[in-house]
């Protein structure tokens, strides 16, 4: 078998990249190790920052994120017993977030695809990089017990943290960035409307706790958990008490129950990986970095590789220069680091750190009461959250 572009993963980074480049006439093949009903149904991210919801849109994916995303205009943070809310419409001349969750994106991206005829291959087995060396890459991979090999111009790796591209580039051409977290997110989807209008992300004495929603009648919420934590340890029982009991901190607010439909454990952790390119192999996405949830840029980054790598590899099928694909990982990387910085600031204002000695309690504190006083500060989380560009 033979394509210009072989991707593995079909995540939101690889089926758009997949999309981007059809609509150009360049032709690539999809690899995905999971099932086309798994991946629709995995529920992860809910934020998109505006930049990601005009490419979508304008790349012809905008019509059903349009029609049941949610356009919220801030977010209220709560700090103990205190709330503040950050008005994205104010702060950012009228920018705000939609609230989609990135499996109704990856439904929209299949749908696309196969309407075009794309090709899309599910539950491959055992997919392996070979020949990065020379300038026809090559994918080996099991469908249906049988041995298989792709031929391609170009591998994209948008296969996630723990996918095979990543580990195919040699150690020594690779510098990689990590920090763990003490802690872990217990993600809990619930039949029920909101309780809010806006997201809330509380840190309360127990621990963090996000209440976050999908349509006007599903709820998506979270809770600080240990990072060896088992579902086992999370009866439903347990999930009301603690959700009650960390965001219902001030007064006239009640959290509206209603049916679990799914429960996961996810961990916290910052990844950066600063090669993002090794010959014809491009990492995009999840690949090549990683950041805790908490400032719900995780998607959002995965779209602006893609739309970066796209050009990229446009530029070298129809004007022959490699100028952007050398300067892929270095464009990308700017934002990246912007995004693992406000992350990783998002991360430490809310959670409970298990080890923090009663200075760092304070410096948190402190860091809240800054927030909710100068609306400098309050304007630079809002511009964050919503994306720079
Ligand atoms: P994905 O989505 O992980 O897709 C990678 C795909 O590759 C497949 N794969 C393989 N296929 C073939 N062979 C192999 N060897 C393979 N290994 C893996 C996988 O099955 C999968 O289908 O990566 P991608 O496309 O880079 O997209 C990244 C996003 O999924 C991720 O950053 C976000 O979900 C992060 N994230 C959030 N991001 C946001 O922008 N806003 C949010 O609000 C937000 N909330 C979250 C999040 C991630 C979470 N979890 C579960 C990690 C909330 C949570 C709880
Ligand atoms: C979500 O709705 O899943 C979500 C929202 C905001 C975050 C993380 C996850 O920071």
């Amino acid at each position: 078998m033979q394509t210009q572009v072989g991707i593995i993963g079909a995540g939101p980074a690889g089926l758009l990249l997949s999309h981007l480049l059809s609509l150009r006439g360049i032709e690539s093949i999809v690899l995905e190790n999971r099932s086309r009903d798994y991946v629709e149904n995995r529920v992860r991210a809910g934020v998109l920052e505006q930049g990601t919801v005009n490419l979508l849109s304008e790349v012809g994916l905008g019509e059903r994120l349009k029609r049941e995303g949610m356009q919220h205009f801030g977010i209220e943070i709560r700090f103990n017993n205190h709330a503040h809310r950050i008005d994205f419409a104010e702060l950012t001349n009228g920018k705000g977030i939609t609230i989609y969750g990135q499996q109704e994106v990856v439904k929209d991206l299949i749908s696309a695809r196969l309407a075009a005829s794309g090709k899309l291959v599910f539950d491959v087995v055992d997919v392996s990089i070979h020949d990065l060396d020379s300038t026809q890459p090559s994918l080996e991979f099991l469908l249906d017990g049988v041995q298989q090999k792709l031929s391609c111009d170009f591998i994209a790796g948008c296969d996630g943290f723990h996918g095979v591209s990543r580990r195919s580039i040699p150690e020594d051409k690779l510098v990689c960035f990590d920090r763990d977290y003490p802690f872990a997110w217990l993600g809990i989807l619930v039949e029920a409307p909101p309780s809010s209008t806006e997201l809330v992300y509380a840190n309360s004495p127990t621990g963090f706790a996000l209440h976050s929603m999908r349509s006007p009648g599903v709820t998506r919420n979270y809770l600080q958990c240990p990072p060896d934590d088992s579902l086992d340890n999370w009866s439903d029982d347990r999930i009301w008490q603690e959700l009650h009991a960390r965001l219902e901190t001030i007064p006239d607010w009640t959290l509206k129950e209603g049916n679990i439909l799914e429960k996961g454990i996810t961990p916290m952790r910052s990844f950066v990986c600063e090669t993002m390119r090794y010959n014809r192999l491009l990492l995009a996405g999840d690949a090549a970095h990683i950041v805790p949830p908490t400032g719900a840029k995780g998607m959002n980054l995965a779209v602006a590789d893609v739309a970066i790598l796209d050009k990229a590899i446009a530029a070298w099928y129809q004007r022959g220069t490699e100028q952007l694909l050398e300067t892929y990982s270095l464009e990308c990387l700017r934002r990246i680091w912007l995004g693992e910085n406000f992350s990783w600031y998002m991360t430490f204002l809310l959670h409970k750190f298990p080890d923090a000695d009663p200075f760092q309690q304070r410096l948190q504190a402190a860091e809240f009461d800054f927030l909710s006083q100068s609306s400098a500060a309050s304007k630079a989380l809002a511009e964050r959250y919503v994306g720079l560009t």
